[in-house]
């Protein structure tokens, strides 16, 4: 890693001690002492060090630095922003931003005109602003969609859709994603692929359609929010789904992938995306591009980095081989946080 343009009195880790401190004097502001003192501990600790700490697992050696940091400070490294930052910069000033942001597929500049339009509450915009069906939705559920979902749940929804997958075609495959294979106690949304050997993108698309009739008529499924195809690849779903009468909508997304795609289509919906976002970048740095569908070489940029064309796919199928390429060792999914 090239410490850009830093002297050598300068501490290869400056950037890094930067955002921390930010994060640091965020928890000082918001009262949270015992955040704040952890926070100041590990850039104690930082500041001594002579080389760059890059990896997770570098830091987490160190004294006074636990997993959740040691994962912030590859966070730093890889993409030189704290993500957790932007929301903390919301708080506690910008109360209704953040709350008009939690309305399912609103982001700032339509949370601002909310706001410029003299909207407070939810309820103000149900009853006043022209909603979008959509947005209509996201605010109804506004709970709904920003309520974590414990794990044993996710897998009842998951349960229901792999038994009326394979009521269609015994031979489809499908997994959860997401933070649940990545083996979270609780999770956002629940994530689940779909894929079979061999199969082609029309009968992949058919076997959607087939699905969503089917989840909606035993009122398993709610709504659809956005769903999209591509004629050379996969297709996407996102909507809402309901256990039960009366339970909780929650979000559910569905990514069906051709087999030749499998393996990198595992890599993303795996996640997190801040752990994608660092794969790629390495794979870039070696002369590769990986992203949903497959690892490429050979691809030819013009001026400013822009993509010519797509390369040669070097892998798609499996998730292990993608990682042999790369040069990095496996990393099974619950060590893929950053
Ligand atoms: N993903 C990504 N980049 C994005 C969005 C998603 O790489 N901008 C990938 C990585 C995610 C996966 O897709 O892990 C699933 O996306 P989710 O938004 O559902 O995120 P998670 O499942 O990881 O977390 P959550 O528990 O919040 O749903
Ligand atoms: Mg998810
Ligand atoms: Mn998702």
């Amino acid at each position: 890693y090239k410490h850009d343009g830093e002297g050598e009195h300068q501490n290869p880790n400056e950037r890094t001690i930067q955002v921390l401190s930010e994060m640091q004097k965020y928890y000082e502001m918001i009262d949270d002492h015992w955040r704040s003192l952890s926070y100041r501990k590990a850039i104690t600790i930082l500041k001594k060090q002579t080389t760059k700490i890059v990896f997770a697992e570098e830091a987490v050696r160190l004294p006074c630095i636990g997993e959740r940091l040691a994962q912030k400070i590859e966070e730093i490294v890889f993409t030189n922003h704290l993500k957790r930052l932007d929301y903390a910069k919301l708080e506690p000033g910008d109360a209704l931003l953040k709350l008009f942001l939690g309305v399912y597929g609103a982001g700032t500049t339509q949370a601002q005109r909310w706001i410029s339009a003299g909207h407070k509450t939810l309820e103000d915009l149900l009853k006043k602003a022209k909603l979008t069906e959509n947005q209509r939705i996201g605010v109804e559920h506004y709970d709904d969609f920003n309520t974590r979902i414990p794990r044993a749940e996710v897998q009842r929804h998951g349960d229901v859709v792999i038994k009326t997958a394979l009521e269609i075609d015994s031979k489809l495959q499908l997994d959860i994603m997401g933070s649940f294979r990545r083996g979270a106690k609780d999770c956002g949304d629940i994530d689940i692929i779909i894929t079979k050997r061999g199969a082609t993108n029309v009968e992949l698309k058919g076997i959607l359609d087939e699905l969503l009739k089917r989840l909606f008529a035993i009122d398993f499924l709610q709504w659809t929010l956005a769903t999209s195809h591509r004629d050379d690849s996969g297709s996407k779903w996102h909507g809402a789904s309901r256990i039960e009468p009366g339970a909780r909508w929650r979000r559910l997304d569905f990514l069906l992938v051709p087999w030749k795609e499998r393996g990198a289509a595992l890599i993303y919906f795996t996640g997190n995306d801040i752990f994608n976002r660092s794969l790629r970048l390495l794979a870039s740095k070696k002369g590769y591009r990986l992203n949903q569908r497959g690892l490429y070489k050979d691809v030819m940029r013009g001026a400013n980095r822009v993509k010519v064309t797509e390369g040669t796919l070097v892998e798609g199928e499996s998730e292990e081989k993608i990682f042999e390429i790369l040069g990095v060792p496996y990393r099974p999914p619950e060590h893929r946080i950053c």
